[in-house]
């Protein structure tokens, strides 16, 4: 009924089983794209035929070969896909360790696990364009100069502080982006001794985030609601630690870009799931995404729900 709160949900394409179908994104010609643990699906006419027991739907990378079976696991299999400039579709894949085993450098090095891929929209021409990652759960292209940002969880079992979760900014395919020997900033002490991969330079984070806050989704701010120091800056949302002594996060973030389209300043933009004074969350903010009125939706996993934030201007302004 218009009153900007949804009046129902309705499940998409209940006639298909998905599995930890975590990465939905659109193509600019209404393409619908779904990455899920080891499976990527696509749904030319996703907003008309979703309801009944035959949807159109076709496969970009059939099931067990996005990664092979023997790497799925429960951690870090929540895939997150986005449309680049140049037409493909790029998908996270997490290394699904907490430090990956010496032993499987080459062989996820050689797949994207622990990175980016990048694939054509049927599924061809498949190439590993981000390494060095530990597990990222949100990217989006800087729709100004085309870099891939994307946020990157940190190492657990190192201590409350550190290493900082990080939001980076790739500027060339196979960028490298430090793990498994740096994450943050900081060197992993089992990777100490390990041979760093040759004639390779680490890309430092864009921001260090709060540790353990766990960073996931992101995208840039193209609308035109919020007030101008927002457009062209980034929204993350923090989904808050489960492993801190005192739990952190649960907020979204905002990083303000400069002339150069690196990171400029980052600060809370909206928090309040967190209860401070008893450590319970109410919420957790996961992902981000803007309605063409330019308003944020913010999807929670805890509280089950959607939120939507706009800007209000005071009536003097
Ligand atoms: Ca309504
Ligand atoms: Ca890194």
């Amino acid at each position: 009924d218009r009153n900007r709160v949804a009046d129902e949900v309705k499940d998409f394409a209940p006639s298909i089983t998905f599995d930890v179908p975590n990465g939905p994104c659109f193509s600019p010609d209404g393409f619908l794209y779904i990455a899920e643990r080891n499976r990527v699906l696509t749904f030319p006419a996703a907003e008309f035929f979703f309801e009944g027991p035959d949807p159109a739907v076709g496969e970009v990378v059939a099931k067990g070969e996005l990664i092979p079976a023997e790497e799925e696991s429960f951690n870090h299999t929540a895939r997150v896909c986005r449309v680049g400039p140049d037409g493909k579709l790029y998908i996270s894949l997490g290394q699904p360790h907490n430090i990956q085993p010496k032993d499987k450098l080459e062989m996820y090095d050689k797949i994207g696990i622990g990175g980016i891929i990048r694939i054509n929209t049927d599924g061809t021409g498949r190439e590993v364009y981000t390494r060095g990652i530990r597990n990222s759960v949100g990217h989006d292209f800087n729709p100004t100069d085309g870099s891939l940002w994307f946020t990157d969880n940190q190492v657990d079992g190192m201590g409350d502080d550190i290493p900082p979760g990080e939001l980076n900014r790739q500027t060339s395919a196979g960028q490298h982006f430090g793990f498994p020997w740096t994450n943050g900033g900081v060197d992993i002490p089992d990777y100490k001794d390990v041979e760093r991969p040759e004639g390779v330079e680490f890309i430092d984070p864009q921001v260090n985030m709060q540790a353990h806050a766990a960073d996931l989704g992101m995208r840039f701010y193209t609308g035109s609601s919020f007030p101008d120091k927002y457009k062209g800056g980034i929204f993350s949302a923090q989904h808050g630690s489960w492993n801190r002594t005192e739990p952190v996060g649960a907020r979204v973030m905002f990083t303000a870009l400069d002339e150069e389209g690196n990171a400029a300043s980052t600060e809370v933009f909206a928090e309040g799931w967190l209860d401070e004074e008893t450590g319970e969350y109410r919420g957790r903010p996961m992902d981000i995404a803007f309605l063409r009125d330019g308003s944020m939706l913010v999807s929670d996993d805890f509280a089950g729900a959607i939120w939507r934030i706009a800007y209000a201007p005071k009536a003097s302004e």
